[in-house]
């Protein structure tokens, strides 16, 4: 019998060696729901056959790929194959190449191996690859491939896929980064408070910084409880031995999270990006943007454990892959950003209509990184004031870091020595890649967003608010991008490799991600080789399902099978970033309830404001209002509302119980005609429009008219953070009412608060935030 099955799997493999391109190499992924524990807390997450990371897929050039997803899940799910070239239907996008997997149904994604390289898969619906479901895509050569390389093809490899966790839910997250709640910031220690500008002696950059409506400075949006190799924080790998060499084929499959790299046992030579082969470079270190992949050759010099570091690009923690037995030899820790020096160089770069200015300086491919000004590894210690006071000039001015940075020759250079950073200008491809001869179209974009409200888009336009870029098979496209945002973005295109034009001519090396740091402009170009209808987006999870993206689409494609209502498709494709968050805060003080709640997205915003006293006499007041936010940098918002008073007749003292938002005279003899009709009634609703702008330093300046005709104007400021926790507000109207508060954070949902009004006198309690 043993004999039989042997029999039976010699012949098996002899008709898979015969039928050599025929080879289906199937997997069944399970996705279930989990519990996972990697903070101490037990939280809901995602596995895959019991599992995070998804496993390793592993295929040969010529395979065919039979995947069968079978979705336990009580939600939709749809997988992408991120890099793959395959038929469109096969790609893995929501509403745009399939219908997502309903719950409980198996789904086959079947397409064949046409390439070679790392790369990786993740889910593409909603927010679930933050939870869990990712995973390494591995396409070796086949043997006798003409590309195979003799000392790398050949070595021992490992994939190595990096990611983030939250114990946040992703729902939460997003909402949260939509409401400009600082939450993250206090989380990560960056809130770059009015306090701890004045202790860095930079209380001028921080006040330059809210002239020119900045917030504060940061170069990633979430706080992560932990981040990860392989799963886990710390991963050993015992078996390799003085002198061996391993490739590490390395996925970037956070959610938002930008890893830099080094290496405790010396250099590390980059052989491939994005799964094509490059020209071996050697660098001390290099960052992966979001869903890149780099594989990487390092050697382990002696019988020791060397540490492969990944360090978030915040720089907030860290996770460790182990290579070796033996005593640990760690790796050069990244310190803490200069986020001072950061916002200074934002301030510099900054315009006053909320357009970056390069300052005539030409940037592209990572070669001239702004953001080594906040690197004390590059630029130095962070210098204190208040400590070294007798050097009433620092030695060098932030700025003059930069501009002798400006050479990108001495881009890497510092006093400690050379530290060779990987740059995109670096990358070469093995092999010529020229286009075809063929017509070029040639499209432009500007990568925009507004981070207050946490608006993306691709020239000032999300998803569901631009059309499908129409192309034709056969033509190429050629595609230069240009980012004006604070944040560096990592465009991906679906289904492609692009050309990326940084300067070596017809070996330009081929991508599939293109990281784009703020004021740079970049220039890719492909060939349209395909049909259907291909994702273009940036990969951080949370800009992406802001809206940040573009569709191509082929002319002529037939009919996607996978797509049997293009209508409907179309219109839920859509709704991702025309979602609205809620959020809300109610104050509950000594001397009344008052509180905000609403409803907002991209353009519209509605919300309530209510008033309330406790006692009888100090009545309440509700006003909703909807309004539009009006231009790129979202500065004007116009609105319409209705406001209604209620308030017992016969007050001697009404002034005092109004609401802080409201307009109230607080001269009891003036005639109050803001909201009534007449000044004895008790019982008063009115239309109220008006028109908001915000003004540098942050104010918002809030002229409205209402139904009686009664004109007021009003600044206010809300949320200075006076130091990390503590948070101050104020208003001032034409009403001669004012409000000063205070609120102290505790926890992500509650605030210690006190607020001072002119209608309700002084009161304190507790503020909820959601
Ligand atoms: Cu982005």
């Amino acid at each position: 019998m043993k004999n039989l099955i042997f029999i039976a799997a010699l012949v098996t493999i002899a008709f898979v060696n015969s039928s050599f391109s025929q080879k289906i190499v199937r997997y069944d992924l399970f996705v279930r729901d989990t519990i996972v524990n990697y903070s101490g807390k037990a939280k809901q997450a995602i596995a895959v056959n019991g599992q995070i990371p998804m496993p390793t897929l592993t295929f040969t050039e010529g395979d065919t790929a039979e995947i069968y997803v079978h979705n336990e899940l009580n939600e939709e799910t749809a997988v992408h194959w991120h890099g793959l070239f395959l038929p469109n239907q096969y790609d893995g996008v929501p509403y745009l190449t399939q219908m997502p997997i309903k719950p409980h149904t198996t789904h086959l994604y079947k397409f064949p191996i046409i390439q070679n390289g790392t790369h990786w898969y993740h889910s593409h619906f909603k927010l679930q690859e933050q939870i869990g479901m990712y995973g390494a895509f591995v396409m070796n050569k086949r043997n006798n491939d003409a590309t195979f390389r003799k000392g790398i093809d050949d070595l021992p490899t490992i994939p190595v896929v990096l990611s983030d966790w939250t114990d946040m839910k992703p729902e939460q997250v997003h909402r949260r980064l939509h409401n400009a709640t600082d939450w993250f910031a206090i989380k990560k220690g960056a809130t770059q408070s009015l306090g701890e500008a004045i202790k860095r002696g930079h209380l001028k950059t921080k006040l330059t910084n809210s002239w020119k409506r900045m917030n504060a400075m940061d170069v990633s949006d979430v706080f992560y409880e932990k981040f990860l190799v392989n799963g886990q924080n710390q991963s050993e790998h015992p078996q390799f031995k003085a002198g061996d060499k391993v490739r590490l084929r390395i996925a970037n499959g956070g959610a938002s999270s930008y890893f830099w790299l080094n290496y405790a046992g010396g250099k590390i030579t980059v052989v491939a990006s994005d799964g094509n082969d490059a020209e071996p470079v050697e660098v001390d270190r290099l960052i992966l943007s979001v869903s890149e992949t780099y594989d990487v050759i390092v050697t382990i010099p002696d019988s020791k454990s060397y540490e492969f570091l990944i360090t978030p690009e915040d720089r907030t923690k860290s996770a460790s892959l182990w290579l070796g037995s033996g005593e640990k030899v760690h790796a050069t820790p990244m310190l803490k950003l200069k986020y001072f020096a950061g916002m200074k160089m934002m301030n510099d770069m900054m315009k006053m209509n909320g357009n970056l200015d390069p300052m005539g300086m030409q940037m592209s491919n990572q070669t001239m990184d702004m953001n080594n000004v906040m690197y004390p590894e590059i630029t130095g210690e962070e210098k204190s004031k208040s400590k070294k006071k007798k050097n009433k000039e620092p030695a060098m001015d932030d700025r003059d870091d930069m501009k002798m940075n400006h050479n990108h020759h001495d881009m890497n250079m510092n006093s400690n020595g050379d530290i060779v950073t990987l740059n995109y200008s670096m990358l070469k491809a093995t092999q010529k890649t020229t286009l075809p001869d063929a017509p070029t179209k040639t499209l432009n974009f500007t990568l925009t967003g507004n981070m207050n409200r946490y608006v993306w888009t691709l020239d000032n336009k999300t998803i569901s608010e631009s059309d499908r870029i129409l192309i034709k098979k056969g033509e190429n496209l050629r595609i230069t991008i240009y980012n004006n945002s604070m944040m560096r973005h990592p465009m991906h295109l679906h289904g492609h490799d692009f050309r990326l034009l940084n300067g070596q001519g017809e070996y330009a090396p081929m991508k599939n991600v293109i990281d784009i740091l703020p004021m740079e402009t970049d220039t890719i170009e492909f060939a349209a080789t395909e049909s259907g209808d291909w994702f273009f987006h940036c990969h951080i999870l949370y800009h992406m399902m802001s809206g940040m993206g573009r569709v191509f689409s082929y002319k002529n494609s037939p009919p996607n099978p996978e797509i049997p209502n293009p209508k409907l498709a179309q219109r839920k494709l859509k709704a991702d970033d025309r979602k609205f968050h809620f959020m809300a805060n109610v104050g509950i003080e000594t001397n009344g309830s008052d509180g905000k709640a609403m409803f907002a997205q991209t353009r519209w915003q509605i919300s309530t404001m209510w008033h309330l006293g406790y006692h009888a006499e100090h009545g309440f007041e509700v006003e909703t209002m909807i309004g539009r936010y009006i231009g790129k940098m979202q500065w004007l918002f116009p609105y319409i509302g209705f406001d209604y008073h209620y308030k017992k007749e016969g007050m001697s003292h009404e002034n005092f119980f109004s609401w802080k938002g409201s307009p109230r005279n607080i001269f009891p003899n003036e005639e109050k005609t803001m909201f009534t009709q007449t000044s004895n009634k008790n019982d008063r609703h009115t239309f109220v429009a008006g028109i908001q702008y915000t003004l540098p330093l942050l104010i918002i300046a809030d002229a409205r008219i209402d139904g009686d005709g009664k004109f007021r104007f009003q600044l206010s400021r809300e949320d200075i953070s006076v130091t990390r926790r503590l948070r101050f507000s104020w208003m001032l109207n034409s009403d001669k009412e004012y409000m000063v508060s205070f609120r102290y954070i505790t926890t992500k949902y509650i605030s210690v608060s006190t607020h001072y009004d002119s209608d309700m006198g002084i009161g304190a309690g507790i503020t909820f935030t959601y």
